[in-house]
């Protein structure tokens, strides 16, 4: 796989990477993202219906069953090389800064140190009264109910409508005004605020590189689009930038 030269010697120097993943990154580990006409789960289901807290508040059960089945399949995965290829780059480089739209926890079952996780995830539950997070269970129970006061429990995630988590926002934001690179991988770009962390990174002056299979509506800002899978991509960009 041939790689541009200039983005190699640019991560090679790079003071600071930023990185910002979605669901493509997890698609070859078995995860199906949100979008794909054939697979993305918004093919098969109504975003309204399963993502927002007024499609719970219909149908708890449907909502609890749907994350708790992606919750089995998250478990029985495997993170893939692009997840592994992240480490790696954490490793080599001063400064790294890893914002994932994902609640799989793949990252840091690959091993990435402290992902910020901008919509929650898949591993908490919190109680619908009052938010307080709740870690243990029973699984068997649909809904899931809080074990001491038995109110019901929604997944720790941000659904349409909902504000993302403050200081993880914080953290991403003010990471993306301040790298000098910024690597944009495995996401549509269309789901706000996440997407217009690319358009603070590059109107911070910072170089955006777009790792995705298809274009986007942040293609435009990358000087560098590398049309491709995640994981046969970044580790190709390793091997090619310290050979
Ligand atoms: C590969 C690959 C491979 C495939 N390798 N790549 C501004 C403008 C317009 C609208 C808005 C706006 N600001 C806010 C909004 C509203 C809304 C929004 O953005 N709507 C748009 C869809 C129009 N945003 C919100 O509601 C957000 N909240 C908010 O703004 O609150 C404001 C507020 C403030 C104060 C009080 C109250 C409110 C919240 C958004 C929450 C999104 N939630 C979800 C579900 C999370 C939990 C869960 O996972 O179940 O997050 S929806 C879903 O989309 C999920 C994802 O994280 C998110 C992004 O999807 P992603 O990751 O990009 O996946 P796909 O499938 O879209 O794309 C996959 C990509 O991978 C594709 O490009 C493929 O080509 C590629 N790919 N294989 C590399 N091997």
């Amino acid at each position: 796989m041939s790689l541009p030269a200039e983005l190699c010697q640019r991560l090679r120097a790079a003071r600071h990477l930023c990185v910002l993943t979605g669901a493509g990154i997890s698609a070859e580990s078995g995860v199906p993202t949100f979008r794909d006409h054939q697979t993305g789960f918004w093919s098969r289901y109504r975003p309204e219906d399963l993502a927002t807290v007024d499609g719970f508040r219909r149908d708890p059960k449907l909502v609890s069953d749907w994350y708790a089945e992606r919750r089995r399949l998250c478990a029985a995965v495997e993170p893939n090389p692009g997840h592994r290829a992240l480490v790696e780059l954490e490793r080599r480089l001063p400064r790294f800064t890893l914002i994932t739209q994902n609640i799989d926890g793949l990252h840091q079952r690959a091993g990435s140190r402290a992902p910020i996780e901008l919509h929650g995830s898949l591993l908490r539950l919190r109680r619908l009264s009052d938010d307080r997070v709740v870690t243990a269970w029973d699984e068997t129970e649909s809904p899931p109910r809080c074990p001491e006061t038995g109110v019901l429990l929604r997944p720790d995630v941000v659904w349409f409508g909902e504000p993302l988590p403050a200081a993880p926002m914080a953290a991403a934001t003010a990471a993306a005004g301040d790298c000098d690179l910024f690597f944009c991988i495995g996401t549509s770009a269309l789901v706000y605020p996440a997407a217009g962390l690319p358009l603070t990174a590059s109107a911070a002056g910072a170089t955006v590189v777009e790792l995705n299979p298809e274009p986007t509506p942040i293609t435009h800002l990358a000087a560098f689009t590398l049309r491709g899978k995640a994981g046969e991509l970044l580790p190709a960009l390793l091997t090619a930038t310290w050979p």
